[in-house]
């Protein structure tokens, strides 16, 4: 991958990294029930919010559509490396999803528009020993997810939110949604998507959280 000169606002925030990391040892917001997701549409333990709060590390990247890169690479027959026209040129898509946070927010009929999950998947074929995808970010964020989960529908990397570009402070200019699972696996400032034989866990995977998350299922942590 090469060297990136994005400049990053802020740093790492440890101090709430560490809280973050106690509760997923102490189990904090569990409330131990699980619900059916073509029954309810609120998982259990989360309450809806209206506005779209901001949560990451604290280090910001301002990815300017000159410097914007996505690789997307691993075990595919075809790897790509797109700046940001070769990208807005592939097939969009709008979709609405709800989303769903592990601090307990969630947000209904969010508007998106952005490339499927699945013409990705045509245009780089993944090798029939790919299993898993792992996403990095230009804040130095990771996330993992399996390949079958990659595959579905509602998975998009997406560019717009309520028919607007997403701003920096929410993963601007290309973050990616997977919308059945809790928004940490939704990397935001997206760099490089790298589909793998073995799984890799993520900065938050590593740090006590759940590999699944499955919010019906309130996986919130390991
Ligand atoms: N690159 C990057 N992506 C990230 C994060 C991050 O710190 N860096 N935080 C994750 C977490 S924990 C959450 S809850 C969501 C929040 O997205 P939002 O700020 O747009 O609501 O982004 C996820 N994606
Ligand atoms: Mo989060």
């Amino acid at each position: 991958m090469a060297e990136d000169d994005v400049t990053i606002s802020g740093g790492i925030r440890e101090k709430l990294v560490e809280k973050k990391q106690e509760w997923a040892r102490d189990g904090r917001l569990l409330t131990g029930e699980t619900a059916d997701p073509a029954k309810e549409r609120l998982p259990p333990g989360q309450r809806l919010v209206q506005d779209w709060p901001i949560l990451d590390l604290g280090a910001e990247p301002n990815v300017t559509p000159e410097k914007f890169r996505l690789d997307i690479d691993g075990a595919v027959e075809n790897r790509l490396s797109l700046g940001l026209d070769e990208f807005m040129a592939l097939p969009q898509t709008d979709s609405v999803s709800d989303m769903h946070c592990v601090t307990q927010w969630s947000r209904y009929d969010n508007r998106w528009r952005g490339v499927s999950a699945q013409s990705v998947l045509d245009l780089v074929r993944p090798l029939p020993e790919a299993k898993h995808v792992i996403f990095t970010a230009y804040d130095g964020y990771t996330t993992n997810i399996p390949l079958e989960r990659f595959g579905q529908s509602d998975v998009f990397l997406v560019h717009s939110w309520e028919g607007k570009p997403l701003t920096r402070a929410h993963g601007g200019p290309v973050r990616m949604l997977v919308p059945k699972l809790y928004l940490w696996k939704s990397a935001k400032w997206l760099r490089r998507i790298q589909f793998t034989v073995s799984d890799h866990k993520g900065f938050w995977e590593t740090r006590g959280y759940h590999n699944d998350a499955d919010p019906w299922s309130e996986e919130r942590y390991s």
